[in-house]
């Protein structure tokens, strides 16, 4: 999608810091984080949002599961736990029109985050 943020930082025409990355998905650090470790994970074709995802590509909501477990052993936040959180539309606050989920760590989460 030509104007699509996450779009142009999964082709390198934005730049942000990745923190893994295989041929179906890509994890990058999040610009406003909300803990010390809040990463985007999205997947490299467009897909608008969780209503969006069918049978064809449902597969990618296990990429980003088992990126998000290898990224989280990765920065030392897998014992202490984490969050992975979609949101979806604009009453669930999605606010990039990419699907992405937030892998969130590194301190004491509380019930009210994002
Ligand atoms: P959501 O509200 O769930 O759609 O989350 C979108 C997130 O994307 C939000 O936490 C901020 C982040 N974000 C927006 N623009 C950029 C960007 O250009 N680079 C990076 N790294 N993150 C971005």
């Amino acid at each position: 999608m030509d104007d699509c943020i996450f779009c142009k930082i999964i082709n390198r025409e934005l730049p942000s810091t990745v923190v893994y990355e295989d041929d179906r998905v890509m994890a990058f650090k999040d610009i406003n984080p909300e803990a010390p470790v809040h990463v985007l994970i999205v997947p490299k074709e467009h897909i608008k949002d969780l209503n969006d995802v069918d049978s064809g590509s449902a597969g990618y909501i296990v990429d980003i599961h088992m990126a998000a477990k290898k990224i989280a052993q990765k920065l030392g936040i897998a014992e202490s736990g984490y969050r992975l959180i979609n949101n979806c539309g604009e009453d669930g606050g999605q606010t990039v029109f990419h699907i992405h989920y937030h892998l969130v760590g590194g301190r004491k989460l509380s019930t009210k985050i994002l």
